[in-house]
């Protein structure tokens, strides 16, 4: 999965990609690179990060999804309304950070054939890495996901359209995060797909020392990591370097020759 970021304020692409022809642009090289999917996100959910205004974001990503038919599209928001234009407009998945918490997300998902991504976080984007606490983060996740995953079968939605996701960065300290990483295997026990986002995230800053234009080799390791212990989804920003470390795992352990 390639992110591709519609904000002026983002942190990779800084007003880059602000256009639609900028960004579907930007979309079709990701998917050269080798990305199956790609998520769109009009509003920046970064620590700290201010919202923005429903017409706004709609502004943002409707234009673009509409221009990546034939391509899957993902999208990164928890506004419902986001969620039913985004549909309509051709998105085949919801990635929502606040995992279908919200009734009308909920409902209009269920009412439609779209995919969704459950993820967990502790707080709200604006004040989550203040002060982020756990007894004990791993089954505590697991919980939330487990809890949410029947939520979102008792709406209707089929196992087959449910992929999960432990949130990393979001209400977490680095040490919550290793030990998510270190234990995603365990969420393998849901029996849907895990997606992983860990790339250019503050965690590999925290370890590396390196900031967040400079975060691409420690994304990379981790991203291997992540589909070593269970990940079948992986949200990146470097498409091609992830992909060529898959293709390297691949040949080593399933044998190319
Ligand atoms: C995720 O993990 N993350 S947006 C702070 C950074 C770097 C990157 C500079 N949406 C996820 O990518 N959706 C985001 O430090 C997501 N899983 C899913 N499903 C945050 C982000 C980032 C934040």
């Amino acid at each position: 999965m390639g992110i591709l970021n519609v904000t002026p304020d983002s942190f990779s692409d800084g007003g880059l990609y602000n256009q639609r022809d900028a960004a579907v642009r930007r979309a079709m090289q990701l998917v050269e690179e080798g990305a199956d999917i790609i998520d769109v996100g009009g509003e920046s959910t970064r620590p700290g990060a201010l919202p923005v205004g429903l017409q706004e974001e709609l502004e943002r990503v409707l234009p673009v999804i509409e221009a990546l038919k034939g391509v899957a599209v993902s999208i990164d928001t928890f506004k419902p309304e986001v969620m039913k234009a985004g549909i309509a407009a051709g998105a085949a998945m919801i990635n929502d950070i606040d995992a279908l918490q919200d009734r009308d997300a909920m409902k209009i998902v269920s009412g439609s054939n779209a995919a969704v991504c459950l993820m967990h976080k502790q707080g709200s984007p604006q004040t989550m890495q203040h002060q982020p606490a756990y007894r004990d983060v791993v089954p505590e996740v697991k919980r939330f996901l487990q809890a949410r995953k029947e939520a979102a079968l008792a709406a209707g939605i089929a196992h087959e359209r449910i992929v999960i996701d432990p949130g990393f960065g979001f209400g977490k300290t680095l040490a919550h995060n290793l030990e998510l990483l270190r234990n995603l295997e365990e969420f393998r026990e849901l029996r849907v797909p895990i997606l992983a986002g860990l790339s250019r995230k503050s965690m590999l800053g925290q370890i590396t020392g390196q900031d967040a234009q400079h975060r691409m080799p420690a994304s990379v390791a981790a991203a291997l990591i992540a589909v070593q212990r269970g990940a079948s989804i992986l949200r990146v920003h470097d498409v091609r370097a992830t992909a060529d470390a898959m293709k390297i795992w691949d040949a080593v352990d399933r044998g190319m020759t």
